[in-house]
């Protein structure tokens, strides 16, 4: 495959928190390993002056996702924490970038950067039409972003050197990618891109 990047495409670097990361309060594992990965695209959508977005998961420390509180997870990512911050290797652009908070507030929990945030605006008043997806968690953030993105209207490529899950279920990740694939999402690699 050969894609060409254009002023219609947009960077989407789901949730690279340390709290995601190996020795986090919700690791997955290798999460650490797609780092370099990513900054590869960060840097090639910098050049072409597109923009990148980082989502965040930015949760009170009382959040209906929290076990004690509702849900299933480990208390994680809550609002200006060091787990909450970005992997320090990631390399966030000084300009054309954007950060998306999601899951903010106690009651509203959002897997999908386009939950409550203002991702879908920020992108339709640029003219973005495609939409390039890596980061964490394949199975549930990613997976969650890539559908939300579809059904809005975008085209989705799936980073796939740039993705990686948790796998609470043996195959969760596995799975996640056929569902994206089923729906509509092109799975890439590094080398299809430039
Ligand atoms: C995520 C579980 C809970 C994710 C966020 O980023 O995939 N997973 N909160
Ligand atoms: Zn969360």
């Amino acid at each position: 495959m050969r894609i060409n990047i254009t002023d219609f495409d947009a960077l989407i670097i789901v949730d690279m928190q340390n709290d995601f990361m190996p020795g986090g309060a919700l690791p997955v594992p290798d999460g650490d390993k797609i780092v370099d990965s990513l900054n590869r695209y960060i840097d090639l959508f910098s050049q072409k002056g597109s923009p990148v977005y980082f989502t965040r998961d930015w949760h009170p420390e009382d959040h209906i996702s929290f076990k004690g509180y509702g849900g299933i997870w480990p208390p994680h990512c809550v609002q200006n924490t060091e787990g909450a911050q970005f992997h320090p290797e990631l390399k966030i652009p000084s300009d054309n970038k954007f950060i998306i908070s999601k899951g903010v507030s106690r009651e509203f929990d959002a897997y999908s950067g386009f939950q409550g945030t203002v991702l879908d605006d920020l992108l339709k008043e640029r003219g973005i039409k495609r939409i390039f997806v890596g980061g964490v968690a394949t199975d549930y953030c990613v997976k969650n972003t890539v559908l939300g993105g579809l059904n809005l209207g975008y085209q989705v490529f799936v980073l796939e050197d740039g993705i990686k899950g948790v796998d609470v279920n043996e195959g969760d990740s596995e799975r996640a990618v056929e569902v994206m694939k089923n729906k509509g999402a092109v799975i890439i690699n590094a080398e299809d891109i430039r």
